[in-house]
C-alpha cells in the first residue's frame, strides 16, 4: 500500500527527471503499480481511511513522485453530477501523450498544490482548457480522449512530472495572482 512516506519532495532529482515510456503492454509490474497509485488516490479521499493513514487528498498521481522514473499516472476525480459521469475520470495511464491543446486557456482559480510540496505556493496556473491525449491502459489498449476544464488541468499537472515539470514552473514569478484576459478560471 502507497502512503505519504513513499513520495518523495521537491528538491529530489527524480522529479526533474524525463521519465522512461514503458512497454506495451505493460509487464505485470507495472499493471500492479498502477492499481496501487490508483488506491493510495481513493483511500485519500476517503475521509476515515485518510485520517487513519494520515493521507493528504490527492486527484493525481504520477510515478516519479514515488521515485519510479516511468511514464505512468492515475487519475481520480469522482463525477460530482451522477447525470454526468464523463465530468469526471478515474484511470491509470501509461505513456500518456498531450496530441493537441485548445488555444482557450484556464487555471484552477485556487492556485495549485502538490504531493510532492510540503508548502503553498501562491499563483495562477495556467495551462490548456482543453486537451486531446492518448494513452494505454493496463491491457494494452490504446485510448485517445478528449478532456476539459478541472480533468484537463489534473491531467496536464500529471503529464508535466513525467517531463519534470513542477506547477510552479508556470507561476508568472513577478505577477503570480496577474490573470491574462481570457483565461478561463475554474472555481
Ligand atoms: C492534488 N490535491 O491532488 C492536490 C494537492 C491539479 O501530481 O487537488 O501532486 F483530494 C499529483 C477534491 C478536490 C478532492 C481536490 C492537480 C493537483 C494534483 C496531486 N485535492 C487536490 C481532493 C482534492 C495534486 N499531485 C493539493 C495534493
Ligand atoms: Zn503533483
Amino acid at each position: 500500500m502507497i502512503t505519504m512516506d513513499d513520495i518523495i519532495r521537491e528538491g529530489h532529482p527524480t522529479l526533474r527527471a524525463v521519465a522512461k515510456e514503458v512497454p506495451i503492454p505493460p509487464t505485470a509490474e507495472d499493471v500492479e503499480l498502477g492499481k496501487e497509485m490508483l488506491q493510495f488516490l481513493k483511500n485519500s479521499q476517503d475521509p476515515e481511511k485518510a485520517e487513519e493513514l494520515q493521507l493528504r487528498g490527492g486527484v493525481g498521481l504520477a510515478a516519479p513522485q514515488l521515485d519510479v522514473s516511468k511514464r505512468i499516472i492515475a487519475v481520480h476525480v469522482p463525477s460530482v453530477d451522477p447525470e454526468k459521469p464523463e465530468s469526471g475520470i478515474s484511470t491509470v495511464m501509461y505513456n500518456p501523450k498531450v496530441l493537441s491543446h485548445s488555444v482557450q486557456e484556464a487555471c484552477l482559480g485556487e492556485g495549485e498544490g502538490c504531493l510532492s510540496v510540503d508548502r503553498e505556493v501562491p499563483g495562477y496556473v495556467v495551462r490548456a482548457a482543453r486537451i486531446t491525449v492518448s494513452y494505454f491502459d493496463a491491457e494494452g489498449e490504446k485510448h485517445k480522449i478528449r478532456l476539459k476544464n478541472y480533468n484537463a488541468i489534473v491531467v496536464q499537472h500529471e503529464i508535466d512530472h513525467i517531463n519534470g515539470i513542477m506547477f510552479y514552473d508556470h507561476i508568472d514569478e513577478k505577477n503570480p495572482l496577474q490573470l491574462k484576459d481570457g483565461v478561463l478560471v475554474i472555481e
